[in-house]
């Protein structure tokens, strides 16, 4: 079966995507997609930068079609991001409309727009690469996690299923096209589907007020600000169903948007690495606080630090691991190959802690390392921002943690100890906002004489997170 489904249905919509103010029927979209798929035969890579626009949705399609894995790249990321991934990816060509979006990369660039009529090329094998997503680990630079179609498939199926998503819905976001939530389900998932699109550019709540969709889709930062803005939440009164997830959702924005909207929003939880594995049921309950049960064709438990099964009594606390037809080939390493760590039986542990009850339902407690940060639903790795501060000629140390922020979730917060006193808190995060995404600085800077360590050595985040932030 083809994996953009519905993309290939012979009959026409002319509103098949909305983005950036362009409409695109499904026959444009899929002609156009071909024609550039006709270009990339024998690419091992292909580049995009992540714009929300249509020419975004016509590159990735058409890599799709092609049978060539599409890297996104984050249309803000910094020069040493930026480099990271083409490198890292082994990209060959960019493909993009302006002629000089290869900057010093050396890459050649070729044109999406310009193309129409092409023919379908035959479908890739399932079990090959589609996407490969660069993703924050805890330390170093963001990795590329390799999905593969069938994962794809598997995944967009299971979340159809589980929140009634069919060709006539329209589905309305405005959520960035580098990472799942965005890109697997919020344009794949459409072209699967066969449901409209409509990208509103940024998530604000006036744009999702005035997109008259069915299906809308938020991490809990967007919800957040919906419930802050009354009248664009009200305006959703008739929608049919409210996503959210990438972040946990605070159960005062689950309640006000019940209140305001007349939905209790469905949460569901996942990962970059295993795509959608638990979701509230649109058929079904909501629990604010409770992210649902395993979708169809994925397993989870709970285990010990060293892998012992833990009870699902709805108290006990474990490390969550999940399995199933949705999980990520593995990280891209150098030779271009994906590697990936499972336990026995195929287990991968997701690295949130969390509860599972007698009847299925799972509570995400945290996450078991500190040094992962959710910010406005962005996964930040503490060790990228801390390398990236070091570079700076001002700073001898570094610690960053997560602290709780209203509108995000968590922000960014920076401990550092200067180096000779020339550090400054704004110049250090523009500096970081020139080599790493935008949503990687800090929010703050604290400049400390010196950051507790233990007897080992080694930083104490925790102290850090007690300190009252001067
Ligand atoms: C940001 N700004 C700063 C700053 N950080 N200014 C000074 N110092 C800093 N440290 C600027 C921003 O550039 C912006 O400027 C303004 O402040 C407001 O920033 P913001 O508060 O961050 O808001 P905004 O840019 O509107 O972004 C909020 C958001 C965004 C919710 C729209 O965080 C977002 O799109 N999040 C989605 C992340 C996502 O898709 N995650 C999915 C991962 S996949 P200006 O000028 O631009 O206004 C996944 C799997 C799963 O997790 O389960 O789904
Ligand atoms: P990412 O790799 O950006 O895909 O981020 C995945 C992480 O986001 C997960 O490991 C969780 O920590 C977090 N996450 C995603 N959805 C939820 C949710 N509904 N509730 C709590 N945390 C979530």
């Amino acid at each position: 079966m083809r994996l953009l489904r519905a993309l290939h249905d012979p009959a026409d919509d002319e509103r098949a995507v909305v983005a950036a103010g362009s409409v695109l029927s499904r026959h444009e979209l899929l002609g156009r997609a071909a024609a550039l798929a006709a270009e990339l035969r024998g690419v091992p890579m292909a580049a995009v930068p992540a714009v929300a626009t249509e020419a975004t949705i016509v590159a990735v399609t058409a890599g799709l079609l092609a049978g060539v894995p599409i890297v996104p790249v984050p249309p803000d990321a910094g020069e040493l991001e930026r480099a990271h991934v083409l490198r890292d990816s082994r990209a060959t060509v960019l493909l993009a409309d302006d002629p000089h979006a290869a900057d010093d990369s050396g890459l050649p660039v070729v044109p999406v727009s310009g193309h129409a009529g092409g023919t379908v090329p035959a479908e890739p094998d399932p079990d090959s690469a589609a996407l490969v997503l660069y993703t924050s680990g805890t330390t170093g630079l963001p990795k590329g996690v390799v999905l593969a179609r069938r994962a794809i498939a598997a995944g967009l199926d299971a979340l159809a299923d589980a929140w009634q998503w069919t060709a006539g819905d329209t589905l309305v976001h405005g959520l960035p096209l580098y990472h799942v939530h965005g890109l697997v389900l919020g344009v794949l998932g459409a072209l699967r589907t066969g449901s409209r699109l409509v990208h509103t550019g940024k998530p604000t709540p006036q744009a999702y007020a005035q997109a008259a969709g069915s299906l809308y889709f938020g991490v809990p930062t967007v919800w957040s600000r919906m419930c802050a803005d009354p009248a664009s939440a009200r305006a959703l009164r008739g929608v049919r169903l409210l996503v959210s997830g990438s972040a946990p959702l605070p159960v005062p924005v689950f309640t006000e948007l019940a209140a305001l909207t007349g939905h209790a929003p469905l949460e569901r939880y996942g990962m970059t690495e295993t795509l959608i594995t638990v979701s509230a049921r649109a058929d079904g309950e909501r629990r604010p606080g409770r992210v649902g049960v395993p979708v169809a064709g994925v397993e989870t438990r709970l285990v010990t630090d060293s892998g012992a099964p833990l009870p699902a009594d709805g108290e006990t606390i474990g490390h969550l691991e999940v399995r199933g037809a949705t999980l990520f080939d593995g990280y891209l390493r150098k030779d271009g190959a994906a590697d990936r760590e499972l336990a026995a039986g195929g287990w991968y542990r997701t690295g949130d802690v969390a509860t599972i009850g007698p009847d299925g339902w799972h509570r995400i407690v945290g996450r078991a390392s500190t040094d992962l940060i959710k910010t406005g639903g962005y996964r930040v790795g503490a060790g990228e921002v801390e390398d990236c501060l070091l570079a700076h000629p001002g700073v001898r140390e570094a610690a960053v943690i997560g602290t709780p922020h209203p509108d995000l979730g968590e922000q960014i917060t920076a401990f550092v100890v200067a180096d000779g006193g020339t550090a400054d808190s704004d110049e250090l995060i523009a500096f970081v906002a020139t080599r790493l995404s935008a949503h990687k600085r800090p929010r703050a800077v604290h400049l400390v004489a010196e950051l507790p360590r233990n007897a080992m050595g080694k930083v104490q985040k925790a102290r850090l997170k007690g300190t009252p932030q001067p």
